[in-house]
Parts: C-alpha cells; structure tokens; sequence
C-alpha cells in the first residue's frame, strides 16, 4: 500500500483541502498522513470563519515525530496544498527535503493554491511569492488552475498553444508533469469544462459537463489533485491517471447537483471515486505539440 502525507487545510464542516481529498484517496487505496495547515469551521468562500492556522513550526514538528517513529521511509509521497501562512511555504520545502532524504523514490505533488480564474487571489501575498518563486524547482508534478498557471508562469494564457507553452515552461524549472486541472481558454463552451496534462513528451485534453450550479462548490481543485495523485500513485499510466480523475471528479460533482448541495458529496458518490461509472476519454495531442516524437 503505497502512503502519502498530505498538507493542507481542514474543515470541520463540508470539504476542501484535507477535508476534500483524504478521503477519496484512502477509498483509492492510500494510506494518507493527514497533515493540517489551517483548522477553519468551513471553507472561506462563505465570507466568513472560525479557526486559524496551525502555529509556526508545527508542521515540521509533526514530521520531527514522524522520522522518530521511523516513518519517514515509508512516505511514497507528499501533496500540499491551501496554506495558512507563507512560512508554511518554507516548512512544506523543508518536509519534502526531509522525505526525500529518507526516500529518494518520493514524489512531491504540489498543489499551488492560490487563487480562482472567476475569484482571483485568496491567499496572502506572501504564500503566492513563495509558490511562484521555489515550488516549481522542488515539485515533481504541479496541478494549477489557470490562474495559478499564469501566475506561476508571468504569462497570460488564452488559447491552447499559449496554455501548452505555459506549461513547458513550468515543466522546465523541474517539474514531470503539469496537469492544469482548470483551464478557461476563451473559446470553451459554456457548459464544458477542460482539463490539460502535459509531460515531456505527451500532452492530454480533457473536458467533462460543467453542471449549473447557482455558485461552483469549493474543493474541486484539491479533489482533483488528490485523485490525480492516487491514481499516478496506483500505477496508472497518465493518460490513464488523468481520464481517471475526470470522470471521478465528475461522478462526484453530477453527485452533488443532483442533491442541490454546495458541498461535494464524497461520501454518496464514493463507489464512483474508486471506480467512475462513465468515461471521459483524453484527447491526445502529443504529435502537435511535440512533433519531434
Ligand atoms: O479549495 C481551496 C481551499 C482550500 N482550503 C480552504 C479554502 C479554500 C477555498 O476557498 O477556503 C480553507
């Protein structure tokens, strides 16, 4: 069984961060460590909230108990996510050192939220400086949105070609694999909503309903990344682990209208996590874009 330490936040009520994706990683088969940067009483959409972040340090004590335990080995992989504050951008780097010390095999998915196309930023300044300025070097795979693409990359993404250039260059500070978990290109339907997974050497699009929710529930993000990771982490091939977490994100958001919930509903949909009952197959575009074979 393979296991993943997750760091981001949790809610005591509905599901993002945390709170959104170990479950769905444990009903795939993980082991998950969870790891919380903030504890809120809900997710900060709502406009408002009880809770805070975890006190400095903590996450890397957390982990001091760990490596005691001798358990660091044993980590296969890490996932960030929403941070509370920017020096828990310096603890989550450290940890991953830490990791990857004890297994060189780990893989770091980073998760760099910090924003919305729709909403814009809704993390402090000093969180967004530090994702753009040293995730990218330390981070095996990426998952943005588009707004996170543009920051992450200085450009400002409206067509695919631009889209796909933006993620080449993420791919070039380290980085294997860029998976764009949100893109919002111009021309897009309204009622689609696409995904992009970029590698070396391949590159997949992908795009499912867009479900007309009066506002789209929080956590999708953070569902996708964590699914994402667990099917990579299962063995799954990336076209495979991409059309994977289309279709379970969404079993879990057509799962989530259909009750007229603002809440992802995890546990209803949760049969459909592990195995989606429809199938969104991934357009492949490799040869365009790297024609060189
Ligand atoms: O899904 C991103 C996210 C994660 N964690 C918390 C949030 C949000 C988005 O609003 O409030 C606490």
């Amino acid at each position: 069984m393979k296991t993943i330490l997750s760091i981001q936040s949790h809610v005591v009520y509905g599901h993002v961060g945390n709170s959104a994706a170990v479950f769905p990683m444990q009903r795939m088969g993980m082991n998950v460590w969870p790891v919380h940067t903030v504890q809120f009483s809900n997710h900060t959409q709502y406009g408002d909230w009880e809770g805070d972040a975890l006190p400095g340090r903590m996450i890397g004590s957390l982990v001091d108990g760990l490596e005691r335990r001798g358990q660091l080995a044993r980590c296969d992989a890490i996932l960030s996510g929403y941070l509370g504050e920017p020096e828990q951008a310096d603890e989550v780097l450290a940890v991953v050192r830490r990791v990857k010390e004890a297994n060189p095999r780990a893989v770091y998915l980073c998760d760099p939220v910090m924003g919305h196309p729709g909403k814009g930023c809704f993390v402090k300044p000093g969180i967004r400086d530090r994702m753009v300025a040293h995730m990218p070097g330390v981070a095996d795979v990426m998952t943005p949105n588009h707004f996170e693409l543009e920051m992450l990359t200085g450009s400002t993404v409206s067509t695919l070609d631009e889209a796909v250039a933006a993620c080449r260059a993420l791919l070039a500070r380290g980085p294997g694999i860029i998976l764009v978990k949100h893109l919002a290109l111009i021309d897009k339907p309204a009622d689609r909503f696409d995904m992009l997974a970029v590698s070396h050497d391949e590159v997949w699009l992908g795009s499912r309903p867009l479900y007309p929710f009066p506002s789209q529930p929080a956590g999708v993000g953070d569902l996708t990344s964590g699914v994402f990771l667990a099917s990579l982490l299962g063995g799954m091939t990336l076209r495979a682990a991409f059309e994977h977490t289309l279709s379970a994100v969404d079993r879990v958001l057509h799962q989530t209208h259909l009750c007229d919930s603002r809440e992802l509903e995890l546990i209803r949909a949760q049969d459909r996590i592990a195995a989606p009952d429809c199938h969104y197959p991934a357009l492949d575009l490799s040869a365009r874009f790297y024609p060189e074979g």
